[in-house]
């Protein structure tokens, strides 16, 4: 009898047909008469995943077999994107669909926009981790990814007047096709209460008696890889009141505080916080760190490994990759399993913890590491802190033994801060506890080694390494940029989406005249594709005939997207005041997409100027057709996938030794755009292998910026010296672009002139020279497409899947599991 599941023997138009029509029919209960764009998505995604469905099972059974070491992935944020195009390229069944759909007059382009993608990260973190995992599944490693299954993503993002506000988003409205809920795996993890120490037949031993608890559900998501067969898992947990819980109150006769109990347990992964970079010490955050960390490590240990397994051999089978600080409690976690739980003594214990948990720092801004209060910490799981603190203590005895007469170092280097309250440095506990601390870019690494965690650098030298993030090369240029994809395999073959240094091979043909032409008919293609999509989303007209310049990722100080506005603001005021010929203007479109943390409260100013500045230019005649902003609101992944082959300079202007790598910057360069940047982050990396006459370099480097603050950094004398920088400064100042009210933008413009800690003005003259290179380069139409071929043909080195082999080869020694095997 074959009893192999239906699907894989009918990868036909007619077999795909028949499956679809049965989801919308015994799935969703609708005819296709009758069924509404939302009912054919759903019943599209659930035929499409039945297909990869085979595949999962295949793989977990394998995997099971072989019992070989997966990477887990612990991560706060997950910013996943769209999921039903990912999985129609990973199943190769992109053609059947679009046929079998067509046949029945349906849309396949319609019903990915039915799609709201799962928004379940930040930024560039969480972008990451879904980098990682779609890497690791195509290279055949096997990987399971733990997070959070919030129920609220990041917000979305609406202008009212200009100013941003926030609405939830809600991507669990209309039904979520991806996921699988296993609510009788659920995990208990508990919270608050005390410890008591007890006599174990002659050992004394701790036991934590919690005060209260959750449920963990857990819900799968399929990470394919791309055409390879292999499905990894995603595990998201959601929160849920236990019953015990509910029983008691209700026993208590108190129906609507057991009812107000359950909303209580879900708030744990109601919502992502939307902070990027200032955490914000909130017990609810803490909760949440510790609930997805608990469930995944139980998880792991419990329903992963084998019944009988040994756990001293646990470094054989498992590294679990820190994103960030955010998992970091997983480390005393792991301790109290394996003292309280099964009995260990402490140095075995942390003999193994040692060698199975790896950190990776994503920041160098002191504000953005965080820091527990003990008491906060204490309250919320107390046998943790006490863990913390035996921890520290051992490590702080071999400091003190390294270094006999230095308790300043001891002090600096304590995992526990004494000022200005007593807490937990959680990026130390991680440095001390993991087998390997790595940056995210070149220059980061060496900074995070240099500065941030010096004394540790210095202590453990070998635990220092640099992995250069990358992006994957599936969704952001095979998915995103079709006709770039086209032109590139009918160059070179199809390879490289697997193995994107063949890129390569292109080089020879950025001198190919008809090359080249191809390719600029594809970036205008890709244009009016953008034209189309923000008519339709957000009423803008773009013009697509103006060279297309783009800043698009996280408000932040640093980042500078103050510096880009003061840039056109000075192009505006010049050529209003006669300075500037307007024929001698580049026709620009200034993209800008930015969401800003809610209580951050001057990049909020910064978004409100960028609107209003948008406003009175987009309305002035003196520059129609010249200058113009376009702002879409709520910048997700699903527009970037529009906006970014759509580019034609990339905006990567951070402070230099403030952006820890950037992964925005390797989008548009493999997208064939060029890069208008400082020397920082991974802007380093790209400029060195895609060579500095296709990179326009502006401003002052690390090792500068350092100078320049020690020497006391004096922002008004740049604006009394700079006359194009004070006028402009002058504009906003006079209520130009607040309808004549003065005081709308003065905290940006007071801010600038006062602090300027980001020193927008120490590099506004070099950036307007950059600018100016700009101009210079683009009104010769051959030599810039050749550069951005050359661009696109140098930036293999970005694909994620090189990002894997190097955290496989220096951190995780994990290999690829052979097919054949
Ligand atoms: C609220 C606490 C907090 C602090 C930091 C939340 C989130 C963060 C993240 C580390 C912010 C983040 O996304 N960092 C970015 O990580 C990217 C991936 O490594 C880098 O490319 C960016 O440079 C870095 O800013």
């Amino acid at each position: 009898q074959n009893t192999e599941p239906i699907a894989i023997r009918e990868r036909t138009v007619d077999g795909f047909t028949r499956e679809f029509l049965r989801e919308l029919n015994f799935g969703q209960g609708v005819d296709l008469s009758r069924a509404s764009v939302n009912d054919q998505y759903l019943a599209l995604a659930r035929t499409v995943r039945h297909y990869l469905m085979v595949r999962w099972l295949e793989t977990l059974r394998r995997q099971y077999e072989l019992q070989a070491k997966s990477v887990a992935y612990l991560s706060a944020e997950f910013l996943l994107g769209r999921q039903l195009d990912n999985a129609l390229l990973a199943s190769g069944l992109q053609d059947v669909v679009e046929e079998g759909l067509g046949n029945l007059g349906i849309d396949l382009a319609t019903l990915r926009d039915a799609e709201v993608e799962p928004g379940l990260g930040n930024g560039g973190l969480g972008r990451l981790a879904a980098c990682f995992v779609d890497s690791l599944a195509t290279m055949n490693v096997p990987c399971i990814g733990y997070g959070i299954r919030y129920e609220y993503g990041i917000f979305r993002q609406t202008f009212v007047d200009g100013w941003q506000v926030e609405k939830p988003d809600n991507w669990l409205a209309l039904g979520s096709p991806w996921e699988f809920p296993h609510p009788e795996a659920a995990v208990t993890v508990s919270f608050g209460g005390h410890t008591e120490t007890y006599d174990d037949e002659g050992t004394e031993r701790t036991r934590w008696v919690p005060g209260w608890s959750v449920l963990g559900v857990p819900y799968n998501y399929m990470v394919p890889g791309f055409e390879n067969g292999r499905v990894n898992t995603l595990r998201l947990w959601s929160a849920q009141a236990t019953r015990a819980f509910d029983l008691e109150i209700f026993n208590a006769g108190d129906y609507a505080e057991a009812v107000r109990a359950q909303t209580f347990a879900e708030n744990i992964s109601k919502v992502l916080y939307p902070e990027d970079s200032t955490p914000q010490g909130k017990e609810l955050r803490l909760q949440q760190q510790y609930f997805f960390v608990a469930c995944s490590l139980a998880n792991f240990l419990e329903e992963v490994l084998p019944e009988d397994f040994d756990l001293r051999r646990l470094p054989e089978r498992i590294i679990f990759q820190l994103n960030d600080t955010h998992p970091v409690i997983a480390i005393p976690e792991l301790m109290r399993i394996l003292v309280d739980e099964r009995k260990w003594n402490w140095d075995d214990a942390w003999a193994v913890i040692q060698k199975v948990f790896a950190y990776t720092c994503h920041t160098l801004l002191p504000e953005a590491l965080e820091v527990w209060s003990a008491d906060l910490l204490g309250r919320l799981l107390p046998r943790h802190l006490e863990i913390i603190y035996r921890i520290n203590e051992e490590f702080l005895d071999g400091v003190r033994e390294r270094y006999p007469d230095d308790e300043l170092r001891v002090r600096r280097m304590s995992i526990i801060a004494e000022h200005p309250e007593r807490s937990v440095r959680m990026a130390f506990l991680a440095t001390v506890a993991g087998t390997k601390v790595n940056g995210v870019a070149a220059l980061h690494s060496q900074l995070l080694a240099d500065k941030v965690l010096h004394d540790f650098s210095e202590y453990f030298p070998e635990k220092f390494t640099n992995v250069t993030n990358g992006i994957t090369p599936r969704r952001f240029v095979r998915l995103a940029n079709p006709g770039l994809s086209g032109l590139i395999t009918g160059a070179i073959g199809d390879g490289w989406v697997t193995d994107l240094e063949r890129l390569k091979e292109l080089e020879p043909l950025a001198d190919d005249a008809e090359f080249r032409r191809l390719f600029r008919e594809i970036k205008t293609n890709n244009k009016h594709r953008l034209v189309d999509v923000l008519r339709e989303r957000d009423g803008i007209e773009l013009d697509p005939d103006t060279m297309l310049d783009v800043m698009v990722k996280r408000l932040h100080e640093y980042k500078r997207q103050t510096l880009k506005l003061l840039h056109v603001v000075s192009l505006y005021e010049r050529i209003t005041s006669g300075v500037l010929d307007i024929d001698k203007v580049t026709p620009r479109t200034f993209a800008f997409g930015a969401k800003a943390a809610p209580g951050y409260r001057m990049a909020k100013q910064i978004i409100g100027l960028i609107n209003a500045v948008g406003r009175t230019i987009n309305e002035d005649p003196a520059v129609k057709g010249r200058l113009s902003i376009a702002f879409p609101a709520n910048y997700n992944v699903t527009l970037a996938e529009t906006l970014i082959p759509a580019a034609d300079l990339s905006e990567q202007i951070s402070l230099a030794g403030k952006e820890a790598s950037g992964t925005g910057n390797m989008k548009f360069a493999l997208n064939g755009a060029l890069t208008i940047g400082t020397d920082d982050g991974a802007n380093v990396e790209i400029r060195q292998l895609v060579g500095d006459d296709h990179f326009f370099l502006f401003g002052l480097t690390e090792p500068e910026v350092a100078d320049v603050v020690d020497a006391g950094y004096h922002p008004t004398s740049y604006y009394e010296s700079n006359k194009t920088l004070r006028h402009a400064l002058d504009l906003i100042a006079s209520g130009k672009f607040s309808g004549g009210d003065r005081h709308v933008f003065e905290p940006v413009v007071a801010n600038l002139l006062q602090e300027d800690r980001f020193l927008v003005l120490a590099d506004f003259q070099a950036y307007l020279d950059a600018q100016d290179r700009v101009d210079a380069a683009y009104a010769d139409t051959d030599a810039w497409t050749r550069s951005a071929v050359l661009n696109v043909a140098r930036s293999g080195f970005f694909s994620s899947d090189r990002s894997m082999r190097d955290y496989i080869d220096r951190i995780w020694h994990t290999p690829p599991i052979d097919p054949n095997a």
